[in-house]
């Protein structure tokens, strides 16, 4: 029983182009070393410059997936990106209960293009039915001023949102500062059972749109860690640094396009993860 491969689930949308959404999530899990099963919620047609149409799937055929998955493999953790709307919220929440999954939610709203990936009318399905059920959310900062209502402008604004953002909802959060400039080191804040951490990695140079799909891939490789036995401290650093290797390592398709991508180096002793 020794080799036992753990299967991890994401239930998110396509991205046809193959950087962020279901793709990423199945190139993390692969990289990382575990079984993925993918719950397809939605088909986007898009490259890294524009989403031209999505396409969302009945809720039936999101359940049905979900049902003929979890009945058969022995999933654990899952995590979950574009839900598209409440109705695939609802059912996703409530079949999380049902199979006891532990959720790594990445709250995934408005894609990098500025494509909405969430109906408006869903907000509120995710943070009453979700966010509740979920071990931890990884909004990053246009998510997060979106559920707390206020403008997030400075690093220390962060703390204070990440830690209301836990009691609001009741589960661990990561408040990603990717959308952070002028700063020495990329610090996420971290609010896990009412304490505050700062998880920081250098800053990376992004070249062009290498840094589409990095949210994907950071609540991919959480799942993917947890789902290995490795404890909350391990997985988050361990997958930080994923992510910083893959957009150091971000690789070009031709002389313009270049993509992140599973890097080849550990980067684990650049990540720094303390308490504040
Ligand atoms: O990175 C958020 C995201 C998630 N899922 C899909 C996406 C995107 C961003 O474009 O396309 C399918």
């Amino acid at each position: 029983m020794s080799n036992i491969l753990p299967a991890v689930l994401t239930v998110a949308g396509s991205d046809s182009g193959g950087g962020a959404g279901i793709q990423a999530d199945l190139r993390t899990f692969n990289a990382l070393k575990v079984y993925g099963c993918s719950v397809i919620t939605a088909v986007t047609s898009q490259n890294p410059d524009e989403v031209r149409r999505v396409d969302v799937l009945p809720e039936e055929a999101v359940k049905t997936q979900l049902e003929t998955v979890l009945d058969l493999f022995p999933v654990r953790f899952a995590k979950t990106g574009m839900l598209a709307n409440e109705k695939i919220i609802a059912c996703t929440a409530f079949l999380a209960e049902k199979y006891n999954l532990q959720l790594i939610v990445d709250p995934v709203m408005v894609s990098t293009s500025g494509a909405r990936l969430l109906e408006e009318s869903a907000v509120s399905a995710m943070r009453k039915l979700l966010f509740p059920r979920a071990s931890w959310i990884t909004p990053n900062i246009p998510e997060a001023e979106l559920l707390c209502g206020k403008k997030l402008s400075t690093p220390s604004d962060l703390a204070g949102v990440a830690l209301e953002l836990h009691e609001k909802f009741k589960c661990n959060v990561i408040l990603k500062s990717g959308h952070l400039t002028c700063v020495d080191r990329m610090a996420d804040i971290v609010c896990c059972e009412g304490k505050l951490y700062s998880l920081s990695s250098p800053v990376a140079v992004i070249r062009g749109n290498s840094s589409h799909g990095t949210g994907c891939t950071l609540s991919a490789a959480i799942a993917a860690l947890l789902a290995t036995g490795k404890s909350w401290q391990e997985s988050l650093t361990e997958a930080k640094a994923f992510v910083y290797g893959s957009l150091l390592e971000s690789r070009p398709l031709n002389g313009t396009l270049f993509q992140m991508y599973p890097p080849e180096k550990q980067y684990l002793e650049q990540i720094n993860l303390e308490e504040l």
